[in-house]
């Protein structure tokens, strides 16, 4: 070990060779440190593959560290000395190294960001944070772009984001002519269509290793282990990317909002947890994905709408989440407080839409983007669940969840908690929404057609319910004007038995 060196501590989600607090190291001076820490895999209960996915990438990341050339002081999780927590390891390896200055890029979330900067006057060592450049955009560009806006859409930030990397851009001027696509990428669930096989990646030695620590440890968590096959390296994260670029991409924009039973892929690329990890870089692949529009192997509308979800709303939602401060966790607009249903940890419930959505992210710790929006969240807006275990849940539940991602999504975009900053409306749907995108109301032991009755879809009493309760909230909303068009028009007996019947949904569920 060199002496008096530079200690660099790499988070669980900064396995990229590319770290600014990496940038102008000298591997002959320098100890990595990585840490499998309590503090980490415990504060929420996070499911046993994501648990199982960071540890194996940490474990291979520092592998790959090692052959670079990196000297890396790798803490395991069994070691008997472990000290549970960051700040509790940095300091048990300031004793062990005796670092002349700790240089760390800046963490992901509010949480961590503050452990980081006790370090200081806690070590009495000089500490040197560092911005997390694999984002395109800094925190400051993101403060610029917010300063003096009333609102913060995220289309317009995304122009920017367009500008700033010229991806898909002739000149000052957008490709094809628009800047949005999304027009064109609404298209149902195919019924001919198939999808394209998911890749799965065998687990190696170290990924069996760490899944036997897992199951023995972890076992209250939700969630499942078996069939673990996601990547776990660089060289495996970037197959799969390859993959994606050559048979979802193609549909990805017609099918976007497309659901399956049985399929929890489709078109989707399944590649949040290696960009949230750091295994893989998101603007490595809006310009492979760029360069399959050039080459005539994708569509404009699949590409832009690809690209559009990496430099429009992935940075957005990032820079939003520090904009807005930590206490953005306690936002609850719509005054919910509905405990989440039982069934949100076992998938067993007759809804044939939300058991496909949480059987599939219980068995695989992902769903796409719909399942998340306009099912599981849907349903949780519609009950008046309570918007910071909804958090919570998404936050342990899903392989790529890190609040800084997370948050804005949940608290912002599905339960509108925030009273509009992310979304201009709820997201919310009777069942017909989601029998138009999906093929899971013939599935299904209710009947979408119908609102009040034993056999009727819950969503649809739901949602009337839900409008109803907040008509002063949304009168002024012109977004919502035809939602309460159709609801008014309804004869008043009609809506008093779609109010009764929500009502006793509601009920059944404490
Ligand atoms: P694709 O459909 O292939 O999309 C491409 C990429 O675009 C994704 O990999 C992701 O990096 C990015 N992206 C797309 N939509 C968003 C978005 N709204 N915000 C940020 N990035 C986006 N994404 C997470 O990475 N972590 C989360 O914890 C998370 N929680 C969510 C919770 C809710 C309620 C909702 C509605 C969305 C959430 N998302 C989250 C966004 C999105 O659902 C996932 O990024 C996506 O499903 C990941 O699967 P994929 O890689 O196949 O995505
Ligand atoms: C999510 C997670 C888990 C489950 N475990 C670890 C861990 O043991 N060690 C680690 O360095 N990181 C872990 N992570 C990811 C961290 O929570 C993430 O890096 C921080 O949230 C940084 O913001
Ligand atoms: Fe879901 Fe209702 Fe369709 Fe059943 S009928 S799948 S509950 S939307």
């Amino acid at each position: 070990m060199p002496q008096s060196p530079t200690l660099i501590p790499i988070l669980g989600d900064q396995l990229s060779m590319n770290l600014s607090s990496l940038e102008d190291a000298d591997p002959k001076r320098t100890i990595l440190l990585m840490m499998e820490v309590e503090d980490e895999t415990g504060y929420v209960r996070h499911h046993k593959a994501k648990i199982a996915y960071i540890l194996s990438a940490m474990r291979h990341h520092a592998e790959a560290l090692r052959k670079a050339g990196w000297t890396v002081d790798y803490v395991k999780l069994d070691d008997p000395d472990n000290a549970g927590s960051f700040t509790g390891e940095v300091a048990r390896a300031v004793e062990r190294h005796d670092p002349t200055r700790i240089v760390v890029t800046q963490a992901g979330e509010w949480r961590v960001a503050a452990m980081l900067e006790a370090w200081e006057t806690m070590f009495a060592v000089p500490v040197d944070i560092r911005p997390d450049t694999r984002f395109i955009a800094s925190q400051a560009e993101f403060e610029d772009w917010a300063k003096d806006r009333k609102e913060l859409r995220m289309e317009f930030f995304y122009r920017l984001m367009r500008r700033k990397t010229g991806l898909l851009m002739k000149g000052d001027k957008p490709e094809g002519g628009k800047w949005n696509y999304d027009a064109d990428n609404r298209k149902p669930a195919p019924k001919k269509e198939t999808p394209p096989e998911p890749l799965t990646f065998a687990p190696d030695r170290i990924t069996r290793e760490v899944l036997r620590l897992v199951a023995g440890r972890f076992d209250n968590h939700p969630g499942s282990l078996d069939g673990f096959a996601y990547a776990v390296t660089a060289e495996d994260a970037r197959a799969q990317a390859e993959a994606f670029m050559a048979h979802g991409l193609p549909r990805f924009g017609d099918y976007q909002d497309a659901m399956l039973t049985g399929q929890h892929q489709l078109w989707h690329s399944v590649l949040s947890p290696y960009m949230n990890s750091g295994l893989l870089d998101p603007l490595e692949l809006c310009r492979m994905a760029e360069e399959e529009y050039e080459d005539g192997h994708a569509s404009l509308n699949s590409v832009e709408g690809y690209i559009r979800q990496i430099i429009g709303w992935r940075e957005y939602v990032r820079g939003l989440y520090w904009h807005v401060g930590p206490d953005y966790v306690d936002r609850n607009f719509l005054r919910a407080h509905r405990k989440l249903p039982g069934f949100y940890w076992t998938g067993e419930t007759d809804m044939h839409c939300m058991a496909q959505a949480l059987g599939q992210t219980l068995d695989t710790a992902h769903a796409h983007h719909i399942q998340r929006l306009m099912v599981t969240g849907n349903f949780a807006a519609l009950i008046g669940a309570d918007p910071a275990e909804v958090h919570r849940w998404y936050l342990e539940i899903y392989i790529d969840a890190y609040e800084w991602v997370e948050l804005p999504n949940v608290v912002g975009m599905s339960q509108f908690a925030d009273g509009g900053i992310i979304a201009s409306k709820p997201y919310v749907s009777s069942g017909a929404y989601i029998n138009r995108m999906s093929d899971y109301c013939g599935h299904c032991r209710y009947d979408v057609k119908q609102r009040v009755g034993e056999d009727a879809c819950p969503f649809n009493a739901l949602y009337w319910d839900f409008l109803a309760r907040h008509e002063s909230r949304f009168e002024g909303n012109v977004r919502m004007a035809m939602a309460y068009r159709n609801w008014n028009r309804m004869a008043e007996e009609d809506q008093k038995a779609v109010r009764a019947q929500a009502a006793g949904y509601l009920k059944g569920l404490e």
